[in-house]
C-alpha cells in the first residue's frame, strides 16, 4: 500500500501554513482525509491542530537557551535531533492509510533548503524507507517578489536549488496572487511563470549608465569587483543577468499561481500535486455510499 505526501516549503512568510490549512479546508469539503504535520519547531498558532508536531519532540526555545543558539543555528539542531530520533515521525505515519493526503509543514529557514543535507536524508526516509510515501516538494515564493526582479530570480534560484538538491517531483507555486492582482499585466505574468532571464533588461528599475554603455562597447575590463562598476551597479546587474540566464537555461522552474483565499485556486493547485504523486490512480473505486445514492434514485425516480 503506498502513501500520499506533500512537503510544503519555501522561506519565511511565504505563506505555507496558510497553504497547509487552505488545503486542509478544501480536502475536509471535498470529504479527503489529510494528516497534517508540523515540522517547524516555532510555530505557535494553528488554524487545524496537527496530528504530528514536531513541538511535542524538541523545543527550539529550549534548544536556543541550552545551546546558546540563534533561531537558525537551533533549527538546524531540531532537524538533526529529528533524524536522530526518526521513529517519531515512522511510528504515527505507519498507520496512515493510502486515502490520507500527508502534509509536512516546513520551516521557512533557507538555510535548510540550500545548505545541508537535512532535508534531502529526511525526505529519502519518508519516499524510500519503510514508510514509501509518494511525496511531492510545494515551493512556494510570494508573488510580490516579482516587483522587484532580482528578488524574484533569487527566490527562483533557491527554489531551483531546492529541486536540484531533493531530486523529488516538485511543484513552484508563486504565492498571494491576491496582492498583485492589477499591478502586473497579464502578458507580463506569463514571463514570470516561466521565468524568462530578458526580464533583468527590461527592469523598469534598472538605467544603465555610462559604465554599462562602456563595457558593452568593451571600453573596461568590466572588472566586477572594480569601485566604479560596483558603484554605478553594473555588477549587480551582470550578477542578475547571470542568475536569471542559469536559471532560463536550466528550464526546470516553472510556477503555479495561488491565492490562498479563492479555493478554486487550492484545488487547481491541488490537482498538479495529485498528478505528480498520482494519487487518483491508487485509489480503489468506493462502494456507493447508501445516504447520497438513495437521494438520488428516489428524486430521479420521483422526477
Ligand atoms: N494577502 C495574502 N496574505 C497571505 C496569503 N497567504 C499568507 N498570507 C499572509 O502572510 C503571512 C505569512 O503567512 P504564513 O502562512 O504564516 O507563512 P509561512 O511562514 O510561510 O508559514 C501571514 O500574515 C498571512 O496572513 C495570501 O494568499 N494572501
Ligand atoms: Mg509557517
Amino acid at each position: 500500500m503506498s502513501k500520499f505526501g506533500v512537503l510544503v516549503m519555501g522561506p519565511a512568510g511565504a505563506g505555507k501554513s496558510t497553504f497547509c490549512t487552505a488545503l486542509i479546508q478544501h480536502l475536509q469539503n471535498n470529504k479527503r482525509p489529510c494528516y497534517y504535520v508540523n515540522l517547524d519547531p516555532a510555530a505557535e498558532e494553528f488554524a487545524f491542530e496537527p496530528d504530528i508536531d514536531i513541538k511535542d519532540l524538541i523545543s527550539l526555545e529550549d534548544v536556543m537557551e541550552e545551546m546558546s543558539l540563534g533561531p537558525n543555528g537551533g533549527l538546524i539542531y531540531c532537524f538533526e535531533f529529528l533524524l536522530e530520533n526518526l521513529d517519531f515521525l515512522t511510528d504515527p505515519l505507519e498507520e496512515v492509510t493510502d486515502e490520507y493526503l500527508i502534509i509536512f509543514d516546513m520551516p521557512g529557514q533557507i538555510e535548510l533548503y540550500t545548505h545541508v543535507p537535512i532535508l534531502p536524508n529526511l525526505v529519502k526516509h519518508l519516499m524510500r524507507g519503510s514508510l514509501n510515501i509518494n511525496m511531492c516538494a510545494a515551493y512556494l515564493l510570494e508573488s510580490t517578489f516579482i516587483i522587484d526582479r532580482p528578488k524574484f530570480f533569487a527566490g527562483t534560484l533557491s527554489a531551483m536549488s531546492a529541486m536540484l538538491m531533493l531530486e523529488m517531483p516538485h511543484v513552484n507555486i508563486l504565492s498571494k496572487m491576491d496582492l498583485v492582482k492589477g499591478r502586473v499585466a497579464k502578458r507580463d505574468l506569463k514571463r514570470f511563470l516561466n521565468p524568462d532571464a530578458d526580464l533583468v533588461d527590461e527592469d523598469p528599475s534598472w538605467r544603465p549608465g555610462k559604465d554599462q554603455e562602456e563595457l558593452e562597447e568593451g571600453r573596461t575590463d568590466g572588472d566586477p569587483a572594480s569601485t566604479k562598476n560596483v558603484m554605478a551597479g553594473t555588477s549587480f546587474y551582470r550578477l542578475n543577468k547571470a542568475v536569471a540566464q542559469l536559471i532560463d537555461d536550466f528550464s526546470m522552474v516553472s510556477f503555479l499561481k495561488l491565492d490562498a483565499q479563492d479555493e478554486d485556486s487550492v484545488g487547481a493547485v491541488l490537482s498538479y500535486i495529485d498528478d505528480a504523486i498520482q494519487y487518483h490512480e491508487a485509489q480503489e473505486p468506493k462502494e456507493p455510499r447508501d445516504d447520497i445514492d438513495t437521494n438520488i434514485i428516489e428524486s430521479a425516480m420521483g422526477d
